[in-house]
């Protein structure tokens, strides 16, 4: 296949964004001033002038950082990749960069290269790791691009010449097998700049699978808006990178985080549809890693590795005609899984034509009686007999074994 070193992102399904960076240390706040926005962006939306903001640098001490341990949650949590903000829009680099000074070793009294503590944890473990890449807006260098400002006297190609590319070059020959180059805010980069910065990552490692942001169509994959999950099946790699609250890094205003249902939901239409849930977790100051946030994402854990074999490694499938509230189906060939969010009253689906064969509960591999008929207005009707043990379950997925390879569902509107 073309696109054979894509396959195990299109199987993994589900990963974890990292967002920490200099901002982190402001929760959000800066002399009083709550930032409306994400706390990442708290420089540029709140003005904070770049003197002051490089004097975060030398508050910047998370001595709780322990790379090992957020790759032990990750895989515990179910996640098959990870993300992590290597320099996002402040132009701050989270590792020893040598060609600019403002980094996590030489600007910072913590000194420690964060990257290289998650690469070598990342590698023990075997756990993908991507990095993030503001490769347009750097609010730091006098020549990189900011969002909502003017731009026009800067040079951007002797910042893609002196810092983008350079760092590129770093990121790809010293910190391992790099999974994912994750760009983002591709701004005005001419399709002649991406291509160079493509070309870069794909020269050093060919296998390094490049996001849909670095603009001009020239990625890997398509990376859907942020929160946004496509409405229907789209064909070819993609994914949606969200948040578990309201922003990225760390606000302390901002406690608004989601339900796990809500992620459980979200994951399922997700993988239904073919694509990627790339889930943020932004770190305390300290380090660590805020607990509402290993609330979550240890509910839906119990979730996802009880039902692992209706998510990963799953493929596209057609929609399913009706919008339907209790249960959201996923597909290998010749499985279809019903992943159960609501307990129905009756355990039924209509307007499906294919041959059951066997049908089972995924976590207690437990057999599952069916019944499959005609519905009395002639549409293809399955009817299943719940065991005991899932009655009063909030999710549970049910395994439905086909004879064809494919789900069939008829159209709700026909004029045959
Ligand atoms: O501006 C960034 C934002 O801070 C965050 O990193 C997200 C993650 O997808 N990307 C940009 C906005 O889309």
């Amino acid at each position: 296949m073309k696109d054979e070193y894509m396959k195990w992102f299109r199987d993994a399904k589900y990963g974890l964004f990292i967002h920490f960076g200099l901002y982190t240390i402001t929760e959000g706040e800066y002399n009083g001033v709550t930032t409306p926005f994400n706390a990442e962006w708290i420089m540029n939306h709140i003005n904070i002038p770049l003197e002051e903001y490089v004097k975060l640098a030398g508050k910047f001490n998370p001595v709780k950082f322990d790379a090992e341990d957020i790759v032990l949650r990750a895989k515990a949590w179910g996640m098959r990749y990870i993300v992590f903000t290597a320099k996002h829009h402040e132009g701050f680099a989270l590792y020893h960069s040598k060609c600019s000074p403002f980094n996590v070793v030489d600007a910072t009294p913590f000194k420690r290269d964060i990257l290289k503590e998650l690469q070598l944890a990342c590698e023990k473990h075997k756990m993908p790791l991507g990095l993030y890449y503001s490769q347009a807006q750097d609010w730091h260098d006098p020549d990189g691009l900011a969002y909502h400002r003017d731009n026009a006297g800067k040079d951007f190609r002797a910042y893609l010449e002196r810092k983008c590319k350079p760092q590129l070059r770093e990121l790809l020959t010293e910190y391992g097998d790099i999974a994912i180059l994750w760009f983002d805010t591709q701004l005005t980069m001419t399709k002649e700049e991406s291509r160079e910065c493509r070309d870069i990552v794909k020269e050093l490692q060919p296998n390094c699978i490049i996001n849909g942001r670095l603009g001009n169509f020239l990625g890997d994959y398509k990376t859907t808006s942020d929160n946004l999950i496509p409405l229907l099946p789209y064909e070819g790699a993609w994914e949606i990178p969200a948040t578990l609250n309201n922003t990225w890094s760390y606000k302390k205003a901002d406690q608004n985080w989601k339900d796990p249902n809500e992620i459980i939901r979200k994951l399922i239409k997700i993988v239904g549809r073919g694509g990627n849930y790339l889930l943020n977790i932004g770190p305390y100051p300290d380090g660590s890693i805020p607990e509402p946030s290993v609330d979550i994402l240890d509910a839906v854990a119990e979730y996802v590795n009880a039902n692992a074999e209706a998510i990963f490694e799953t493929k596209l499938m057609p929609a399913f005609p009706y919008d339907t509230e209790w249960f959201m189906l996923t597909a290998k060939d010749y499985k279809l899984y019903i992943n159960v969010l609501q307990v129905p009253p009756r355990m039924h689906i209509v307007t499906i034509r294919n041959k059951i064969k066997r049908a089972y509960i995924v976590h207690t591999k437990e057999e599952v009686p069916f019944v499959q008929q005609l519905s009395c207005e002639n549409e293809g009707y399955w009817e299943f007999e719940l065991p005991d043990s899932v009655k009063g379950k909030k999710h549970f997925t049910l395994c439905v074994e086909t004879e064809e390879k494919c789900p069939i569902f008829e159209p709700i509107f026909s004029n045959a």
